[in-house]
């Protein structure tokens, strides 16, 4: 960012205990904290005064986008009875004045030096400290060095060709002239359509003879209807100002919330429009944002938000042509930043107001008079420039950060940032970023955040020096722990598809990753919390206090599969094994009928089949194939530990299996206990495969082409089958597919310990189930404990076991052993998830990739190609 012109002199080579780059919202916290700390600190900015973003942004029309009730400090009581914001969405001027009264307040500008920028920090491992220079010759010294530098800071370059070339006047949004601007009777371009162009162009257009937008990608936005700050909330905040900030930070967004169950796919068409228009009405980002529960995560549930958008964006637009222009196809909406306007979409109908889709005419070059595109030639007095920034990383890369031998920042994030909770990075250390790569930060309410992060820091820094540590590191381990659950957050989301800055995609050659931490910010805050409780895990810290490092991962579980554990726990739910089999099995209906039904398959036929003790219960799912078959066949035994479950427990696990795999799957109702013990679960799973061998041809399966699968119990069956059918000599099965299984009866293994409580599937559970199966004695039966058996000249096997489950470290000692007597194996991790949770098609969305790894096997269990495969995309 170009720097202020100032008149302040060269410093000399000073000592601190911390160096905070930027004096916006977060630096200027930052600088208070460390005062209450009694550290000293001395803040540069490349700015003339303090502001950091809303310093610079003063192009017309800019305000925040976070209702000012809430886009405010709420450290200091004194500042919130102080100030009042005049609107509910204040702007550029008022919060710029809102922060110099909040720094004036407390004297933070005597430790800022400004219009000076920091160059390089580098780390002496002999002195433990930073070396920090700055552009006015500055040498500083400090223990700790904080970058409150801010997301979007700086400005991206315009990449068009000449764009040196213009004899007129240029500007950029970002970095807008103290004494504003009088378009009065010129020509004006605008390129760029974000928030910062939605913001300027009403009121540029108000000023401008003509006025010229240029729009590559167009963006969602939705009326601010501005006005007085909501009375709603300043009745919350003056009833309960410590209640309505406890519940901000605690909420997802960092503004109070009640979250909605409502889910866009299910509500009738009342109910989606109901809420839409109350949103619209709101004008606020997380309540447009929030209209259903799976707007951010279901393609189909976006689609009825973003059409009702478009739909308005029409209404609004008098012209067909830039009406359909104007409206966003290309991306989910809420994946781009969504935008707040006053007057954006009506300012094209005026006469004077031209836009130009780049889509259609792309800009060919600028010129001395103004911009060629491919079709046309115009000339212009002014150009602005309102495109974006360098987001998240352009900052914090600008400076020469060498870290632990020399590493530097920007090499190690070549492929992308790596950072422990966004606050810290290994190989850095008592390098701190507020609101990093990896922190909710531009997904949040930015002001809550930034207090949860400078808090953070300054609590660390009190603990360290209370236990006498001098440094403070993230492990490669922590890190990269964390890194894997920013982007398992993500990947359950829409996000990733959009080509954004949150993304990293606006800048040409910048990596493409998702930036922010989008689990939310009491997640987030928790996650941080945690960390500190457990004594600075995924931290190493060194000094007088001793060499202390507490290495791990603070979250591994998918984010989803919390999700569910953390609902299901509050239900309230009596235990399974306190209940009898029957109450058990009419919990279990009942959480079957309220859940999503699973993929479309093309046939679903229920019938029986006989079984050694009585007609078998089966149903038959057949894929969508254009031939119509014949398919190879899976035959499917659910799960519920030999006691619960039916033909409709695993059936949204059975229809995705069959719309996967391009197999017919028969599903079959064995026998239970307690009415039928062991071995009649295992008799019925055999006499199912012989039934089903034998009925290939009618039952449209390929002769010879038949395998098993089963999950949990029915996996122990399904194996169990596989004993059985070699013993006897048939039929012949082409692999088995085990997800999840019971194979051994000891419950002993370490993932017993590490997972017998609070997965759903607990120790007690288990033992229940086994007292309902088999007695001890029959238990070391390899019909029961199928891991005890001869295993040689089994079918191919594909094994899945997930990181929570007691039954992980059977379901690997299976895989092993199977490996071992020469059975061809293939071992699926489902990383993060539960017993349970890949069964939760639809809801568990991080389980998709895992069953695709299953349909996958399954295919590969049949030598020809599996016809009627859908795409895996395409099923949730
Ligand atoms: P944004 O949201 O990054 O918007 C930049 C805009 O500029 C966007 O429409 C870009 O199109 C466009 N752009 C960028 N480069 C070009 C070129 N070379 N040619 C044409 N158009 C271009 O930045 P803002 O400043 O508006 O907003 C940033 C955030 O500040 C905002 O999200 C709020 O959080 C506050 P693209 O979409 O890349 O096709």
């Amino acid at each position: 960012m170009t720097r202020d012109s100032g008149t302040k002199p060269a410093a000399v080579s000073a000592q601190f205990d911390a160096v905070v780059v930027g004096a916006g919202f977060s630096g200027l916290y930052m600088l208070y904290q460390l005062r209450q700390l009694g550290m000293s600190a001395k803040g540069f900015d490349a700015a003339a005064d303090v502001g950091g973003t809303w310093y610079w942004n003063r192009y017309p029309g800019a305000r925040c986008d976070i209702p000012t009730t809430d886009y405010a400090y709420s450290f200091d009581p004194e500042l919130e009875k102080e100030w009042i914001w005049s609107e509910k969405y204040a702007t550029q001027p008022e919060i710029l004045d809102y922060l110099r009264l909040a720094a004036d307040r407390h004297g933070l500008r005597s430790d800022i030096e400004f219009s000076t920028t920091v160059t390089s920090a580098h780390w002496d491992e002999g002195e433990n400290r930073w070396k920090i220079t700055t552009d006015r010759g500055n040498e500083i010294w400090c223990r700790y060095y904080i970058m409150a530098s801010g997301c979007l800071s700086i400005p991206k370059s315009a990449e068009i060709e000449g764009a040196g070339q213009f004899a007129g006047q240029v500007y950029f949004t970002s970095q807008w002239p103290h004494e504003g601007v009088d378009f009065t009777g010129q020509r004006v371009a605008v390129i760029g359509t974000g928030s910062s162009g939605i913001q300027s162009i009403p009121l540029i257009a108000r000023q401008a003879s003509q006025l010229t937008v240029f729009q590559r990608t167009p963006n969602f936005s939705i009326p601010a209807h501005n006005g007085p700050a909501p009375a709603e909330r300043l009745v919350q905040l003056s009833d309960d100002r410590d209640g309505y900030r406890h519940a901000a930070r605690w909420s997802r967004g960092g503004i109070p919330a009640e979250p909605t169950d409502v889910l866009g796919v299910t509500a009738s068409e009342d109910v989606r429009r109901e809420r839409f228009e109350a949103a619209w009405d709101q004008g606020e980002l997380f309540g447009i944002l929030g209209v259903f529960a799976d707007q951010g995560v279901n393609p189909d549930s976006n689609d009825i938000v973003a059409g009702m958008i478009r739909e308005k964006i029409r209404l609004a637009v008098d012209d067909p042509e830039t009406a359909e222009a104007l409206c966003p196809k290309d991306h989910y909406f809420g994946t781009k930043r969504p935008c707040l306007d006053t007057g954006y979409f009506e300012t094209y109908n005026l006469p004077h107001v031209r836009l130009v889709d780049l889509r259609k005419q792309p800009i060919i070059r600028i010129t001395e008079e103004g911009i060629d595109t491919a079709d046309q030639s115009f000339e212009f007095d002014a150009i602005v420039y309102a495109t974006g920034f360098d987001a998240m990383t352009g900052a914090l890369a600008a400076v020469d950060v060498t870290g632990r031998g020399g590493l530097s920042l920007t090499e190690k994030w070549a492929p992308g940032p790596s950072t422990y909770l966004g606050l810290m990075t290994a190989g850095f250390p008592n390098l701190f970023m507020i609101t990093g790569p990896g922190s909710p930060s531009v997904l949040s309410n930015m002001t809550v955040s930034i207090e949860q992060h400078v808090d953070w820091v300054a609590g660390c820094l009190r603990d360290m020096r209370d236990a006498g540590f001098d440094t403070i590191e993230p492990t490669a381990l922590a890190e990269s722990g964390w890194d894997e659950h920013v982007r398992d957050c993500a990947a359950i989301t829409l996000h990733p598809t959009a080509s954004s800055w949150y993304m990293g995609a606006n800048v040409p050659g910048k990596p493409r990753v998702f930036l922010p931490y989008i689990g939310g910010v009491n997640a987030y805050r928790q996650a941080c919390d945690d960390v500190v409780s457990q004594g600075y895990l995924g931290f190493r810290r060194t000094g007088r206090g001793g060499d202390q490092c507490r290495d791990g991962v603070i979250r591994s579980m998918q984010p989803d599969v919390a999700m569910v554990l953390e609902i299901m726990a509050g239900l309230g739910l009596p235990p399974m094994e306190t209940l009898s089999a029957g109450d058990a099995r009419a919990l279990m209906a009942a959480a079957a009928a309220i859940r999503p039904p699973g993929p479309e398959v093309a046939e679903v036929t229920d019938g029986v089949m006989p079984g050694p003790g009585g007609d078998l219960p089966y149903r038959l799912y057949r894929p969508a194939a254009a031939d119509q078959g014949p398919h190879p066949i899976v035959v499917y035994f659910h799960g519920g530990g030999w006691v619960l479950g039916d033909l409709d427990s695993d059936d949204p696990l059975c229809r995705d299996l069959c719309a996967r795999s391009g197999a017919v799957v028969v599903s079959v109702n064995y026998r239970h206990a307690p009415e039928a013990r062991f071995p009649a679960a295992a008799q019925d799973a055999f006499t199912a495969v012989q039934w089903v061998d034998a009925n290939t041809v009618s039952l449209g399966g390929i002769p010879g082409q038949l395998a098993v699968a089963g999950w949990s119990a029915g996996g122990n069956i399904a194996t169990v089958a596989c004993h059985l059918a070699r013993d006897a000599g048939g039929p012949r099965i082409a692999g088995q597919l085990l997800i999840n299984p019971v194979v051994e009866s000891e419950m002993m293994r370490p993932s017993y310990a590490e997972n017998g409580d609070g997965y759903i599937l607990t120790t007690a559970l288990m033992r229940w189930f086994w007292d309902h199966y088999a007695d001890p004695a029959e238990r070391g039966d390899p019909r029961a404990a199928p891991l005890l058996g001869n295993l040689a000249d089994l079918p191919s096997a594909c094994i899945v076991t997930a990181d929570f489950d007691p039954l992980r470290d059977e379901g690997v000692a299976y895989a092993r052993a199977l490996d071992a007597a020469g059975v061809p194996v293939r071992h699926v991790r489902a990383r993060g998830h539960t017993h349970t949770s890949l069964t939760m098609v639809g809801i568990v969305i991080s389980g998709a990739p895992v069953r695709a790894q299953m349909a996958g096997a399954l295919a590969d269990f049949f030598p020809a190609p599996v016809t009627g495969a859908v795409s895996n995309s395409s099923i949730g």
